[in-house]
């Protein structure tokens, strides 16, 4: 429906239309106005929250004005776009990120000063839009904050979950989940009531012949669900490109809801059904690298997919131009294999519904979509049972069949004899039940597959996806090393030392161009300006010292070496490895002489993540950490030697405080398993350095920063299969060192030692399996080069700052330019103003 004002009228609009502040006195005006009329309240019933509130909306005003602008300028330039498709989007705070990209935090300070509030507690109010479980979801939130900073037409597609990731309380040394009902008042979203739509499941596929006599597929009955649209703008950094991300929320339809059941009566009932319409948006599955096929999460796939490719297909129609030309207009990037039910529904609507021919439909399919995949565990690799899906979607299943029968009809007549290939590669998996294998289906979808890191890229084409770099060819399959927003993990996460470098550089250029980070190695010999750089790493490591003493009572010494292990917890990433270690340190300082004492550096271990609800060894890997914490922490012979502590309820906003406070930080997966890992990078970024494996983006951080800058460790990657085989079939030899630590748990120095059994004899009698035992000598010796390199302070800084100026290819910019360029295929659409220029 077209709802424009007419061209007469337009005139006295544009006099009218929304300014938003620029000056400190307008801020106050609209921070003050927004407290007064849009919350009612007053100057008498004023606290940080509402403050908080106050200039949110006023920031808020100002995204508004730019992101229609920019939507009309999107549409008007009529090229291609892009559209992320991500179940999970990890925003974090987003008032501070809006004052620093629209470059206005200091106007932001001086008023809400004149108004009676520091901005620090006003900031601090902000419930974190946590909608994701980790790396994945956070990567997704850089994307978008690069996208827009770099101009290019793109939109993400997601769901509105009613709870983000559950918060974690440690109670007594355990983790305990609290619903995150994090709604109650978010200024950011907009619901767009006016777009709905209405979502399909179960029902059954009858055919009819169309006007032309074709056979066509209908699918009927069912229940519908509608999907309504709720909007968040994405600034851009220094520029007025405001993005648009599309989080789907699900309701009862009016027509099933209000007439059906209502109107005979049946009220209760009729309730039932809208709360059942509403739990598919409910709660985010809180499981990272873990998928457990649960019927609901296939239901919330299909209700995004679904309405997000309504929404892009609308959106084309409306240019009038030919389907062919669909993959000029539109690039979508699957974030994993959550999203690969758009596949199958954007088929399902140019055969179906558009009277497409079937080849030429999969042919603007193909051209259209891109897959990243981001993890080789098996137990993350999405498989669905074909029953469920037959019930939930008759009719896409019909079409995952069609897509697998022309495949391997494909692949038959390419390897006539080979018929392994055609069960190894077939979609289907022929188990009982049969399962749909996504990760085939979304390669086979797609144009371009890629892997988030050098190592995992190369790890996919000789595993999962061997057979298909046969079938395709190599050039199908790509990598991007994954990367990371410099504003939110440099400028805003460390302002002062972004501010150091921008003094030394001659201004911010380099939070927009990375690489430009490569000018600190002249400072090097800089002493006061090396000075500064200790002075900031140490002011934040008050902060967090800070921090841990307010929510743990444990009180830490800044001057010691903070050691930092913060992520989901994972057998892979082996938090255990590291707690193991740490026991294995406070045995050595027990059995130390005072005058050995004396010659140690001090430590401090921290450990922050969280466990999935139902991840049982994870959940004791947490309890054995802060079981070591009670001990060690309340030992009068260690003192500050040696402190262990667990900061409960890592998210994003933490991060932004714990980031920045690293001496060294843990990245020491079992080589092969982490895809790439993106908190390695924020933690470099900030002037720590890290102790890693041979994994994921750590071997391009060590390509980058150097071999001297990074402490390696343990096994690589091509020899973890062999030494897994030894464990189950030749003889397994426990390291003599962490057979002390065991003796030191079963012992009950950590408490009771029944508590630890399971975790103990995964190593020690049940294969080793992510190869602790193996690796444990070098992590020990290698933890021993640290306290010896600690001490040099002077060299250690230079490592540091090194360190930093190398890190220009970590940015999410270069990754997202390289996506755009490699895969999508997409311009950037550049405003004519820009403010930062
Ligand atoms: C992950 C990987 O585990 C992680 O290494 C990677 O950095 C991230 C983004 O690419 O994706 N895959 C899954 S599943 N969860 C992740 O965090």
């Amino acid at each position: 429906v077209e709802a424009s004002i007419p061209e007469p009228q337009r005139d006295a609009w544009k006099k009218h239309s929304a300014q938003g502040f620029t000056t400190k006195e307008q801020f106050e005006d609209e921070t003050v106005r927004h407290v007064e009329t849009t919350l009612a309240r007053s100057l008498f019933n004023c606290d940080e929250l509402a403050a908080y509130s106050g200039a949110s909306l006023a920031f808020r005003d100002r995204l508004v004005i730019e992101w229609n602008k920019t939507q009309q300028r999107q549409t008007f330039a009529d090229q291609k776009r892009v559209y992320y498709l991500s179940l999970e989007f990890l925003m974090g705070r987003a008032l501070d990120n809006a004052m620093l990209n629209v470059g206005l935090k200091d106007v932001a300070r001086a008023g809400l000063k004149d108004l009676g509030f520091r901005i620090e507690d006003v900031i601090s109010q902000e419930h974190d839009a946590a909608l994701g479980n980790g790396g994945l979801g956070r990567l997704a939130a850089c994307f978008l904050d690069s996208m827009a900073t770099l101009n290019y037409p793109a939109w993400g597609y997601g769901l509105r979950y009613r709870y983000g990731i559950f918060k974690q309380e440690i109670v007594d040394g355990y983790q305990v989940e609290v619903p995150d009902y994090w709604l109650d008042f978010n200024p950011w979203e907009f619901p767009r009531h006016d777009i709905t739509v209405d979502i399909q499941f179960y029902g059954h596929v009858s055919r009819h012949q169309d006007e032309d006599g074709k056979n066509v597929a209908v699918w009927e009955g069912g229940e519908i669900v509608d999907a309504v649209a709720y909007d968040v703008p994405i600034p851009g950094f220094q520029t007025p490109t405001t993005n648009n991300l599309r989080l789907w929320s699900s309701k009862a339809s009016k027509g099933e809801f209000d007439f059906q059941k209502f109107n005979s009566g049946d009220y209760e009932a009729s309730v039932g059904d809208q709360q059942r319409a509403e739990t598919i948006s409910a709660v985010l599955y809180p499981n990272d690298n873990l998928e457990r096929g649960k019927e609901l999460r296939l239901k919330q796939q299909y209700f995004w997919c679904a309405a997000s490719l309504y929404d892009i297909v609308r959106r084309f129609k409306k240019s009038k131009k030919a389907w062919s030309a669909f993959p000029d207009m539109v690039a979508i990037q699957l974030n994993d294999t959550h999203p690969t039910l758009a596949i199958v529904e954007l088929q399902r609507i140019l055969v179906d519904l558009e009277g497409l021919d079937w080849v030429e439909a999969w042919g603007i399919v193909q051209n259209t979509f891109s897959y990243a995949n981001h993890t080789v565990m098996p137990e993350a690799l999405e498989k669905w049972s074909v029953p469920v899906m037959q019930n939930l979607l008759p009719r896409h299943l019909q079409i995952i069949y069609e897509v697998n029968s022309q495949f391997l009809q494909m692949v038959e007549k390419q390897f006539p004899k080979d018929r392994d290939m055609l069960r190894r590669v077939s979609i289907i998996e022929e188990s009982q039940p049969k399962m749909v294998r996504m990760a085939y289906l979304a390669t086979i979808g797609s144009h371009k597959v890629n892997g988030v890191a050098e190592l995992h890229s190369d790890l996919i084409k000789s595993t999962i996806f061997k057979d298909f770099v046969e079938i395709y060819g190599p050039d199908k399959f790509t990598n991007v090393t994954n990367g990371i927003t410099p504003r939110r993990w440099l400028h805003q996460a460390n302002p002062r030392l972004s501010e150091l470098i921008a003094s030394k550089l001659g201004g911010y250029e380099f939070l927009t161009d990375l690489t430009k980070l490569n000018k600190l190695e002249h400072f090097l010999d800089d002493k006061d300006f090396k000075k500064e750089w200790q002075e900031i790493k140490y002011a934040n490591k008050v902060r967090l010292a800070q921090h841990i003493v307010n929510t743990t009572g444990v009180r830490v010494n800044p001057k010691a070496l903070f050691d930092i292990q913060v992520k989901r917890i994972h057998e892979y990433k082996r938090q255990q490895l590291n707690i193991l270690g740490v026991i294995h340190r406070y045995l050595t300082i027990k059995a130390m002489s005072a005058e050995e004492r004396k010659k140690l550096a001090p430590r401090v271990s921290i450990f922050g993540g969280k466990a999935a609800p139902g991840y049982w060894m994870a959940k004791t890997v947490i309890h054995l950490v802060c079981s070591v914490g009670e001990v060690v922490n309340n030992d009068k012979d260690v003192g500050d030697l040696l402190k262990v502590v667990y900061i409960e309820d890592y998210n994003v906003s933490k991060a932004e405080i714990i980031t920045p406070a690293s001496d060294i930080s843990e990245h020491i997966s079992t080589a092969g398993t982490e895809a790439s890992g993106t908190s390695n990078m924020k933690f470099v970024l900030n002037g720590g350095l890290i102790i890693g494996t041979c994994d994921g983006a750590n071997i391009e951080i060590t390509r980058e920063v150097g071999e001297s800058n990074i402490f390696l460790f343990g096994n690589l990657a091509e020899d973890v299969e062999d030494l897994r085989h030894a464990h189950n079939y030749g003889s397994f030899k426990l390291d003599p060192d962490l057979a002390k630590v065991f003796d030191a748990i079963k012992d009950g120095a950590f408490g009771d030692a029944n508590r630890f059994t399971a975790l103990c004899s995964s190593i020690t009698d049940h294969g080793d399996y992510y190869l602790v035992s193996d690796d444990f000598n070098s992590y020990i010796k290698t933890h021993a080069l640290v306290d010896e390199a600690y001490k040099d302070q002077d060299a250690w800084l230079e490592k540091c700052i090194t360190s930093v100026s190398r890190m220009g290819f970590f940015s999410s910019d270069r990754c997202i330019q390289e996506y755009a360029e490699m895969i999508w295929n997409v311009e950037p659409l550049v405003p004519e103003q820009r403010n930062g220029k």
